[in-house]
């Protein structure tokens, strides 16, 4: 088929960054006191879903203040139906489903097994209930021992409609330069389950300033803290010989890659010119780039939200057959309007595709859905 028949094929819109609370888990939360938490305020007219480090300092005398810590836990969050309905108000096709930040990263290892595997049961039982509409992307009970951890990749690849695991960045505790995570990596790699990385840790409150909690509400810690975690995470996992250790190993990076696509070059210089790793051979001489990396083993969504950020992401990943289209539901709803309508959110996503692409090509209609489908093998096997 010639390219420009090829772009006229109806093609899907496949989202692959869309979150989900199963009830079950926001039932954890909600026996919480500490964050991850739900709690419920006075001056809340729904509960308040608290997560980030940066909302603590709010948390504190929250209960008099008219300005309650978090965001409002609305049914967009546990509800499947919501979900469907807002893939059809928004024209996509398939979602690939994910438990959202911090996933189990809190819970105690005795308990993490366990919870992971009635959690992975549910979304794939969700999937199920909408057959070619939803995929999943599993989520790994970290503070297990190491065994649990094999035995939930190992339930996972059962698991019709998972493709992928969600991780954050703090893997054991440790980061994901960690030796002790390498067997974790292999095995997710020997079971062809990419990893959905993501952030939530962010950086210290610190950075932000006496300011930052009561003038600022969440800008920095997402907009910034967000992307320069999974920046950090991979430059590690690059610097600790990860992507060369484990080569069949296949990540797709939220945001966009956070800032590695501006910040490639910089660290590749920094490689190159540190007499430290040189001269003690802490890289190995046989070393990819980390543009050769990011050109292999490295996917990026599209949630970046302007045309300029898009040409960057593809430009580093060497092309846009390795960018998906992502909305983050439900995250970043519209604010004082409907929220069962159209998302804003969502549109300017879109439109950077649009923009960076041209609406009506082939490349464009890869990013939207062409590229997921066949990274992700979207259909029955
Ligand atoms: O608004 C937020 O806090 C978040 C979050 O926690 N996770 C995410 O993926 N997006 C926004």
């Amino acid at each position: 088929m010639a390219a420009n028949e090829a772009s006229q094929q109806p093609t899907k819109v496949v989202d692959i960054h869309t979150h989900m609370y199963p009830p079950s888990y926001i039932d954890i939360l909600t026996s919480r006191s500490t964050i991850p938490l739900v709690r419920t305020f006075a001056s809340s007219p729904d509960p308040r879903l608290i997560l980030l480090q940066a909302e603590v300092p709010s948390l504190e005398g929250a209960e008099a203040s008219s300005k309650p810590p978090g965001r409002p836990l609305t049914k967009h969050y546990s509800s499947l139906t919501q979900k469907i309905h807002f893939m059809d108000t928004h024209n996509i096709d398939i979602s690939v489903i994910s438990l959202a930040n911090p996933w189990l990263d809190f819970l105690k290892p005795f308990e993490s097994g366990s919870i992971a595997e009635s959690v992975n049961t549910e979304f794939s039982s969700m999937c199920a209930s909408h057959p070619g509409r939803l995929f999943f992307f599993g989520t790994l009970p970290l503070t297990a021992p190491l065994a649990t951890i094999e035995a939930s990749v190992t339930h996972l690849k059962t698991l019709k409609y998972c493709r992928g695991v969600i991780l954050g960045t703090s893997g054991l505790g440790n980061g994901l330069d960690d030796p002790n995570l390498r067997p974790i990596f292999h095995a997710l790699a020997d079971a062809g389950l990419p990893i959905f990385l993501h952030p939530h840790y962010g950086l210290p409150n610190e950075v932000w300033g006496p300011r930052a909690s009561q003038e600022y509400g969440h800008v920095l810690p997402l907009a910034l803290g967000f992307p320069m975690e999974t920046t950090i995470a991979v430059a590690r996992m690059y610097l600790a010989g990860v992507f060369d250790a484990v080569p069949a190993l296949r990540m797709i990076l939220a945001h966009s890659g956070g800032t590695l696509p501006f910040l490639a070059g910089r660290i590749e210089s920094c490689v190159l010119h540190d007499g430290h790793l040189m001269r003690e051979a802490k890289v190995h001489a046989t070393r990819r780039t980390v543009w050769e990396v990011l050109r292999s083993q490295i996917y990026l969504d599209a949630v970046i939200y302007s045309e300029v950020g898009l040409k960057s992401a593809i430009e580093a990943s060497g092309g846009a057959d390795r960018l998906m289209f992502g909305t983050d539901h439900p995250f970043f709803p519209p604010l004082g309007t409907d929220e069962d309508g159209e998302w804003e959110s969502v549109g300017l996503n879109a439109e950077a595709v649009n923009k960076a692409l041209g609406k009506a090509s082939q490349e464009a209609a890869g990013v939207m859905g062409g590229n997921a489908i066949r990274v992700l093998k979207l259909y029955d096997e």
